[in-house]
């Protein structure tokens, strides 16, 4: 088959104000890239570490998003390359989540996983047949077709923060078997758990040219047999790694923290000893807690909101998150708001959690957005986010300098960020936990 070329593009997205500006190289156009067949050569563009430049050759062009706030900049870039009279396709979670507009903006739109899938997208677009929507949607592909991403594909040198080395993003689960009232992820997946095969998982994982990885599996908590397994039989491999929740049981915990659980997303939803212990755990386990708080709930008053801010400085969390509560479409908050009449900003661009789009059912849009601010500065008022994380970072640098699988990307380059002796730092730094 003859070569073609393709430019494949991740549209740039703005961070939050209060957020920390690095950038991880992100999942979804690898994983698609590595379900494409071997005659087509991809260049791939991540528009938030590198400029696109319009006029490269390439025969066709592939758009991969993931949040709501890139989807305008999609179309955006969709509309520069159609003036070039170039053939644009779409896909990834925020493709899927405003497919009605996107399908506008685009020749073809991709709904669903893409696994044993997007050749034949090729071979319609070669014979002159390309569809104007593959809809995949609830089809998901067995999970065993899941292989290992095109990581090769990554500019490396461009996702590295201030000489520090940042994680790669590593799937060994796809799906959810919960429906949580903000979340998409049951439209997305299907709402079922699919766990990757584990050999299949050391394998990919084993390959990796990086010791720090970030699970991004949606939950750890969805099948405690399958857990145990996974952390058993990825210990060996001596990865440090972030993940949202993990199951709460002491022997699954136990696991996690000797397979190199190094922090996890955990929700703090309200001020409950349990929270508390549940933090605690994590913790004796040898786990840094990022915190992760949904602010204007409609139980929630403003006076819950601090209570709840107050209360992070009681739990001993290494790190917050702060968010606004934003109904994005496909989700049962988006639904609900929409039928209540309560949504009253649809630019996609102010869908990125920090951000007020609805009204609040027990304060006014201007209280939330004001406690939103209040909670970033109120946690973050006794030790800056770069001086915490520094902290997690030094945590899992220790680690691996025990374990002799410490590789600091560019040495001088950390040292002059942090203004100190990074390595020294590491080494005199007194582990937390
Ligand atoms: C990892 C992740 C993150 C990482 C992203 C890191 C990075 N640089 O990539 C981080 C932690 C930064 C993040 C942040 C947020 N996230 Co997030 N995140 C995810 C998560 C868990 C996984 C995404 C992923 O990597 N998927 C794996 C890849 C392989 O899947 P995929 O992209 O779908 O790709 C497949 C197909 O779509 C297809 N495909 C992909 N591209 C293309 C292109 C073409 C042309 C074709 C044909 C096919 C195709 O092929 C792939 C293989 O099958 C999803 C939930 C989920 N399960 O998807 C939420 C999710 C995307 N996040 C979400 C949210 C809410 C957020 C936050 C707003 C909340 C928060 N504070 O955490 C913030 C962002 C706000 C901000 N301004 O900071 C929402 C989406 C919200 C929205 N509509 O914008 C999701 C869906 C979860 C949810 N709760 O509903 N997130
Ligand atoms: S991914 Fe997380 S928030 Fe979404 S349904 Fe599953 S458990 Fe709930």
């Amino acid at each position: 088959m003859e070569t073609i070329k393709m430019k494949l593009i991740y549209p740039k997205w703005k961070k939050l104000p209060g957020q920390t500006t690095f950038n991880l190289p992100p999942h979804g156009p690898v994983a698609f890239a590595a379900t494409l067949p071997e005659w087509v050569d991809i260049d791939f563009v991540d528009e938030n570490v590198e400029e696109i430049n319009f006029d490269d050759p390439c025969d066709i062009v592939s758009l991969s998003t993931m949040l709501s706030t890139q989807v305008k900049r999609a179309w955006e870039i969709a509309a520069e390359y159609h003036k070039r009279g170039k053939t644009v396709l779409a896909g990834g979670i925020s493709a899927m989540l405003h497919a009605e507009e996107f399908v506008n903006h685009v020749d073809s739109l991709f709904l669903g996983e893409s696994e044993g899938r997007s050749e034949q997208v090729l071979l319609d677009w070669k014979e002159g047949k390309l569809k104007k929507v593959y809809n995949f949607l609830g089809k998901q592909p067995p999970i065993e077709s899941v292989g290992p991403c095109r990581r090769d594909l990554y500019k490396r040198e461009l996702y590295n923060h201030k000489g520090v080395q940042m994680v790669d993003l590593f799937h060994a689960s796809r799906g959810c078997r919960f429906s949580c009232y903000p979340c998409a992820v049951s439209y997305l997946g299907g709402r079922k758990f699919r766990p990757r095969p584990i050999d299949k998982v050391v394998e990919d994982m084993a390959a990796i040219d990086n010791n720090r990885l970030f699970i991004v599996d949606n939950s750890l908590a969805q099948d405690k047999e399958w857990e145990k397994e996974l952390f058993r039989a990825i210990a060996p491999l001596k990865k440090k790694w972030i993940s949202h929740t993990i199951e709460d049981d002491p022997e699954v915990l136990d696991l996690a923290g000797k397979a190199g659980a190094w922090y996890v997303y955990q929700a703090v939803y309200d001020t409950s000893d349990y929270i508390k212990e549940r933090v605690k755990r994590y913790h004796d386990n040898g786990i840094g807690v990022e915190g992760t708080i949904l602010l204007g709930l409609d139980n929630q008053t403003v006076d819950d909101c601090k209570r709840l801010v107050d209360f992070l400085g009681e739990i001993d969390l290494d790190l917050a998150e702060f968010t606004i509560m934003t109904p994005f479409p496909h989700t049962k908050a988006y639904d609900d708001y929409l039928r209540q009449g309560r949504i009253f900003d649809f630019d996609w661009n102010h869908y990125n959690a920090g951000q007020v789009v609805f009204k609040p059912a027990k304060m006014t849009p201007d209280e939330l957005q004001d406690v939103y601010d209040y909670a970033w500065k109120s946690f973050y008022a006794s030790e800056t986010q770069e001086s915490k994380m520094f902290r997690l970072f030094c945590n899992v640098a220790l680690r691996e300098m025990n374990e002799g699988t410490y590789r600091p990307r560019n040495r001088a380059l950390a040292n002059k960020s942090f203004g100190k002796d990074v390595d020294r730092s590491i080494k005199t730094h007194q582990n937390s936990y």
